[in-house]
């Protein structure tokens, strides 16, 4: 990749690339804006591409179609999957804290909103998956420390929106009930704090639509998913 030096003019030809942001040169944005027609920024990633030779940020940058808003490198905000790989210093550090906290890194910014810590502040709400999700449910307050179910730690991620009740995390009024999610599965069974709580409950519980209770039964028919 041929790359400015640093101390080139920025006031070379930038027609092709969309000029919303390049005022600041002072951060790396992402993005289109990390790519040539773009000068890499005007040079404001050429000392990130120094440091992480092996992050292609020409062949990532052009994945993105939209500049509204793209995604900074090392401003300390977890913001896409596309550079949390450790080719690209998982998002020039921004990831790391996030990484450290949830089993499957790639589902952070993967466009679907994933809960528990992936939906947490040091996670920048699941790299701004669960953004809508937040918006619409306001009084959907998930303590993610202090709720973590424990078979996330082995594989088992709640996930908002898919048709599945994943988990008893957000099986509740103030979440919508997963967003909906859980409606059909709480029609199934009796009780509907026993999803997601740990314990295996058979029966209607152990049903695709109730996520195989929550997860609580995943191991009981096959091993867990390594994720
Ligand atoms: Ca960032
Ligand atoms: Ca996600
Ligand atoms: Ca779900
Ligand atoms: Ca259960």
């Amino acid at each position: 990749m041929i790359i400015p030096s640093s101390g080139n003019n920025v006031s070379n030809n930038f027609i092709l690339c969309p000029s919303l942001r390049l005022a600041d040169t002072s951060q790396c944005d992402g993005g289109q804006y990390s790519t040539q027609k773009c000068k890499y920024d005007a040079g404001a990633c050429v000392s990130l591409q120094r440091d992480y030779p092996d992050c292609d940020l020409e062949e990532i940058g052009n994945l993105f179609t939209k500049n509204d808003n793209p995604p900074v490198l090392g401003d300390g905000i977890c913001d896409s999957a596309r550079y949390n790989t450790d080719a690209c210093g998982d998002e020039n550090g921004d990831c790391i804290l996030c990484n450290s906290m949830v089993s499957n890194k790639t589902l952070t910014g993967d466009e679907t909103c994933h809960g528990g810590m992936h939906n947490s502040q040091d996670c920048n709400f699941d790299a701004g998956d669960c953004d809508t999700f937040n918006k619409k449910y306001p009084r959907c307050y998930i303590d993610a420390f202090d709720n973590m179910p424990t078979n996330e730690i082995l594989a088992y991620v709640p996930i908002i929106g898919d048709g599945i009740c994943n988990s008893g995390l957000y099986n509740n009024p103030d979440c919508g009930y997963e967003d909906g999610d859980c409606l059909f599965c709480n029609e199934l069974i009796d009780n509907i704090t026993k999803i997601g709580d740990g314990v295996c409950d058979g029966q209607d519980y152990m049903v695709e639509a109730c996520g195989m209770d929550g997860g609580d039964c995943m191991g009981c028919l096959f091993p867990r998913l390594e994720m």
